[in-house]
């Protein structure tokens, strides 16, 4: 019998400690539950409850269901087998749950690629997962992604699958998997990795997040009852469906497993939101802080009936007071900040909470037993209520990345602490107020970039001589990026400098927003000074000279 030769992958694990395994389930944090067990029970429960609308698409639960069977059927007939790594990159449409819950339902795994993300991206998820297999779509916001596949597959020869969702040129459509749902795994363990998340990347390129079954379904349940989710809501999915807000925290997942509905919005302005929300008279939605004040805005004069939201969360930068008063006002509804993090620790503010809490800080987390520790740069806990690093450990955060011992010897403390990045000051009742990044990374409005990634790209041209990339105070975005460049030789536009990364194979949030040339950086002699130090000095000069305030 000739066996076929399947190189040995890196297994997905992650794994804490038996004392607090013992702990979190006794604590009834880890029930056992899975991907495809609560979903088949709600679509015994809800059958004919709406799950999912998008577009012209209403699917109810028990459809869900057996379309999630046919797509993980077909895909395992199609010659995956469970525990392939699955990437899969799709929009805002019903076929994200759809795709996604029948990876579930056969044991396959997703990867979550961004839409904006382009081959660069792609190509380094599909490569560290070793994922054998890349689902997209025809066309989204104007892209074709079967171009990005053909391109992904003449690199990658390990990519021998790839399913397209809408017309699938030379792949294999979606639309026409088949299969014998007979043939489907059983539900798997609990404990076992489900998917594997994308960092928003401080170092170099994305790092894959495993999450478990057990710790994400308690991350979405217990979101649940923070944010008032219940069979009776409706959920809108503004934000990128494979983002963690707008999955988990309580995300579509936390709203599918209150059996109420999803409704996944192709776009995040208003022109596109409000009418969903009217339509479908949407009760919750997740916004960064740009959108919900664009929102705020928008509302002052739509002709859209926006009184079903009841709240909006907000979050993946910080929402300043200010700001956090305007979305209140504007929107005539009870706000919630939201900080989270795709490994893990997720804090809220009430939804009784008082007015200054909910206006000033950042919330506290989900579960009495995420670890909080706020240090100084020696790791030693600060006085309370001083601004210090955020540790963090829980039933829910990693402890950590998939195939990547570098970045976990950096990131997370030899007592399993994970080193968030993040700059925050603790108040009374373990509520936190983000205070800035210890690292270099640029927040965008949400999207994360690293400052190293960026600076790499900038220094294959033949034109720059170095560069540095900072995040500026932005009044809309939050920061946008800057990138300073000693330029080698005569000097490049700065419009072409743009353009070479956007044509490195770059998702186009991480082109620099703007392109200063130097002589030189500073009076320090380079490489004496750390960059990190070398990237403030350049922000705050900057900042000093132009008079720039947040
Ligand atoms: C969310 O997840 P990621 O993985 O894209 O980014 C996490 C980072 C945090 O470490 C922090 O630096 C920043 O985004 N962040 C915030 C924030 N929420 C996230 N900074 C200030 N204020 C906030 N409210 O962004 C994410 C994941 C789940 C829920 C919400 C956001």
């Amino acid at each position: 019998m000739v066996v076929p030769v399947v190189p040995a992958r890196v297994p997905l694990r992650q794994a804490w400690p038996p004392g607090l395994v013992a702990r979190y389930r006794a604590a009834g944090y880890w029930r056992g539950e899975t991907f495809p067990g609560f979903l088949r029970e709600r679509a015994q429960q809800y059958a004919d409850d709406i799950a999912v609308v998008g577009g012209e698409r209403r699917l109810s639960y028990a459809q869900l269901w057996d379309e999630a069977g046919r797509i993980g059927a077909g895909l395992l007939g199609h010659g995956l087998q469970p525990g392939d790594r699955v990437v899969v990159q799709l929009g805002n449409t019903v076929d994200f749950v759809t795709v996604v819950c029948g990876l579930f339902r056969a044991g396959l795994v997703p990867v979550y690629a961004l839409p904006a993300h382009r081959f660069t991206e792609v190509a380094h998820v599909l490569r560290n997962a070793e994922a054998n297999a890349y689902i997209t779509t025809a066309q989204y916001e104007g892209f074709d992604y079967r171009l990005l596949a053909r391109e992904l597959q003449a690199a990658i020869p390990a990519l021998r699958h790839v399913l397209v969702v809408g017309d699938a040129a030379e792949f294999t459509a979606v639309d026409a998997l088949q299969g014998d749902t007979a043939h489907l795994p059983p539900d798997p363990d609990p404990q076992a990795v489900a998917f594997l998340q994308l960092s928003g990347g401080s170092t170099g390129l994305s790092k894959l997040i495993p999450r478990t079954h057990d710790d994400y379904l308690y991350s979405f349940r217990a979101s649940n009852a923070i944010c008032g989710i219940t069979r009776d809501s409706v959920y809108l999915v503004a934000l990128p469906a494979a983002h963690n807000f707008p999955m988990s925290s309580p995300g579509f997942f936390g709203a599918l497993y209150a059996g109420a509905r999803v409704v996944l919005s192709a776009g995040a302005g208003p022109d596109t939101a409000f009418p969903l929300i009217a339509r479908e008279r949407v009760t919750c939605v997740g916004l960064v802080p740009p959108l919900a004040l664009l929102w705020a805005q928008a509302a002052a004069t739509t002709a859209h009936e926006l009184s079903s939201l009841q709240v909006v969360q907000v979050g993946g930068a910080k929402l300043v007071p200010e700001a956090a008063r305007r979305v209140i006002d504007g929107l005539g509804c009870q706000l919630q900040q939201v900080f989270g993090m795709a490994e893990g620790l997720v804090n809220y503010t009430r939804l009784h909470d008082p007015l200054d809490c909910v206006l000033g800080t950042q919330g506290r987390p989900i579960s009495p037993d995420d670890e909080v520790l706020v240090v100084d740069d020696h790791g030693h806990p600060v006085a309370p209520g001083e601004v210090g690093h955020l540790l963090t450990r829980g039933p829910y955060t990693i402890r950590s990345y998939h195939n990547d011992p570098g970045a976990n010897a950096r990131s997370f403390t030899e007592d399993g602490y994970y080193r968030t990045g993040d700059m925050v000051q603790q108040l009374p009742g373990g509520y936190l107020v983000v205070q800035g990044r210890a690292g270099d990374h640029i927040n965008r409005a949400g999207e994360k970039i690293s400052a190293e990634e960026i600076e790499d790209h900038l220094l294959a041209h033949a034109g720059v001589f170095d560069a540095a990339v900072v995040s500026m105070p932005d009044p809309y975005l939050g920061e946008r990026s800057c990138a300073f460049v000693i330029a080698r030789g005569e000097r490049p536009s700065a419009a072409s400098l743009k353009a070479w990364v956007r044509g490195r194979g770059l998702a186009a949030f991480k082109v620099p927003d703007q392109v200063v040339f130097v002589d030189a950086f500073g009076t320090t002699a380079v490489g004496k000074v750390s960059r990190r130090e070398l990237r403030a000095q350049l922000r705050a000069h900057h900042i000093a000279q132009t008079g720039e305030t947040r």
